[in-house]
């Protein structure tokens, strides 16, 4: 069968799990476009030495591919990247990627979507989807001086695999889950590591650099059934991980109270007592690591807690005027989270922009979709469970959500759906009032946090995710009849 045309931006882990499911459903008439030279996602732009998913393996996986044979417990970028490759070459999705090719233009006008490439291409769709990631667009920090360093300033997410820091003296500002991975594989050969932290991040001890052992591997390989069902009660345990961040209690403290024996692990007390975070531990992204608190400890490593007043020629200053002589300058410094499709310039129904819709920040109903914008649908979009619950479960239950809209359109029930205000402002009121009691809003400063003060993730456990996600034929949505037209028909 063929059907709608539909559009998906991004071959990301959510991009690919939109192919699959599209071609599951029978629908072939789609084109995922891809920014990067390869499929992946994250997985393909960041590739900064020691990158590993702070996810374990056994888990970090879709419900549709199976994978047993992980090197690690913790998998390594290569090896996560491996797998989503498996994915396009097991679902023929190939023919259906067009790699290289950014999307920089997308209009919605007479009832279809009008997709311009940077190499000016043009597409016509049904459907428009994005799967365009939460974490890509590198934050550079806006330090005085950092054009002027002579030696090589690398971001961590486009990290050049010609730089070797073997011997050299190395900075790395930032000290989140990448600047944590980055000082455990760079220190043991670097001549020093400087790490500038500039506030402390709870680290938890996790075996993130042990090999998966042989006997799971050769278990999993003889008992595929096996391999699935342990899948399936991972996910569901993680349902524990999800009930600790969204609802203070015992669970919540038990794991806090780890955190705070992991950081005796510092045997100084005085670099102890510096990286002592003052706010609650799972607060801000929860850091995992094996060897971190090893390396700081190494002779050859300083940690830097003062704040960085400027960079100059031959390295780092800080603001109490020692300077730090260096030969390369590592930007662990995060991301621009809230950009998701920025910046392309995204035009939904009689002219709303996206920069327009979203001028207090991104929003969407369901984490999906958005008033003004018909037939169009965002994969871990705003107010995802990036914090919380099981990514590609996620993923994978809001493509069903799109498919089910994509059918009704093949099956000529509708024409264009769109979800109204009332049903995303109601929505945004009781996300706020969600948040309240999670972890993340106990007073720490995080990328969860949009510029309006509000945390952009799903403060609600799976079974919340799915009844959202299950309902798509209600009243919070605006639907025209491929006969009756007019937008303003309200289902339900
Ligand atoms: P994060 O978690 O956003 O961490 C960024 C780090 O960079 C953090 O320690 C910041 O310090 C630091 N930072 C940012 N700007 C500056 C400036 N101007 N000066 C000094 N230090 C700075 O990003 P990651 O890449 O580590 O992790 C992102 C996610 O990827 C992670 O949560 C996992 O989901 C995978 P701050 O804490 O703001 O003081």
């Amino acid at each position: 069968m063929t059907g709608p045309r539909v559009l998906v931006i991004g071959a990301g882990m959510s991009g690919l799990a939109m192919g699959v499911k599209l071609k599951a459903a029978g629908f072939d008439d789609f084109t995922i476009l891809e920014k990067g030279s390869d499929v992946g996602g994250v997985w393909f732009w960041n590739r900064y030495p020691g990158l590993a998913c702070d996810v374990p393996s056994l888990l970090y996986r879709y419900s549709f591919q199976n994978k047993t044979d992980w090197p690690n417990i913790f998998s390594s970028r290569d090896d996560i990247l491996a797998y989503h490759r498996g994915v396009a070459d097991d679902h023929d999705l190939w023919p259906h990627i067009r790699l290289d090719s950014e999307v920089v233009a997308a209009r919605f006008a007479e009832n279809a979507w009008h997709v311009e490439t940077d190499a000016g291409e043009e597409f016509t769709a049904d459907f428009l989807v994005a799967a365009t990631g939460v974490l890509h667009h590198p934050n550079r920090p806006d330090i005085p001086g950092l054009d002027d360093f002579a030696g090589p300033v690398v971001h961590t997410a486009r990290w050049d695999r010609g730089l070797d820091t073997t011997d050299r003296r190395v900075a790395i500002i930032g000290g989140g889950s990448t600047g944590v991975q980055i000082t455990g594989a760079l220190q043991p050969t670097a001549r020093t590591l400087t790490l500038f932290q500039r506030s402390p991040q709870w680290v938890l001890w996790a075996p993130t650099t042990l090999p998966q052992p042989n006997f799971v591997t050769r278990l999993f390989r003889r008992r595929p059934a096996l391999a699935q069902a342990s899948f399936r009660a991972w996910v569901r345990a993680s349902a524990l991980f999800t009930d600790l961040t969204i609802h203070p209690g015992i669970k919540r403290r038990a794991v806090q109270s780890y955190a705070r024996l992991c950081l005796r692990l510092i045997r100084d007390r005085d670099l102890r007592e510096r990286l002592r975070p003052d706010y609650q531990p799972l607060c801000k992204r929860q850091v995992l690591s094996g060897n971190y608190f090893r390396a700081i400890q190494r002779p050859n490593v300083e940690v830097v807690t003062d704040r960085i007043d400027h960079v100059d020629a031959t390295g780092i200053v800080t603001a109490g005027g020692n300077h730090h002589d260096v030969d390369i300058v590592v930007l662990a410094t995060g991301f621009a989270a809230h950009n998701y499709m920025r910046p392309m310039n995204l035009t939904g129904r009689d002219g709303i922009t996206i920069d327009e819709a979203w001028k207090s920040g991104p929003h969407a109903f369901a984490m999906t979709s958005i008033p003004g914008f018909p037939n169009f649908f965002t994969i871990l979009g705003p107010n995802s469970p990036v914090g919380s619950i099981h990514l590609q479960t996620a993923a994978e239950l809001t493509c069903d959500h799109i498919i089910r809209w994509i059918s009704a359109f093949a099956n000529g029930e509708m024409t264009t759906v769109e979800v109204s205000e009332n049903a995303t402002r109601r929505f945004n009121s009781d996300v706020v009032d969600a948040l309240q009691p999670t972890v993340w809003n106990t007073g720490c400063e995080s990328w969860y946090f949009k510029d309006d003060g509000t945390v952009d993730l799903w403060p609600f456990d799976l079974a919340t995710l799915k009844q959202f996600l299950g309902q798509p034929l209600s009243s919070d949505y605006l639907i025209t009849h491929p006969e009756r037209g007019a937008l303003g028909d309200q289902v339900g």
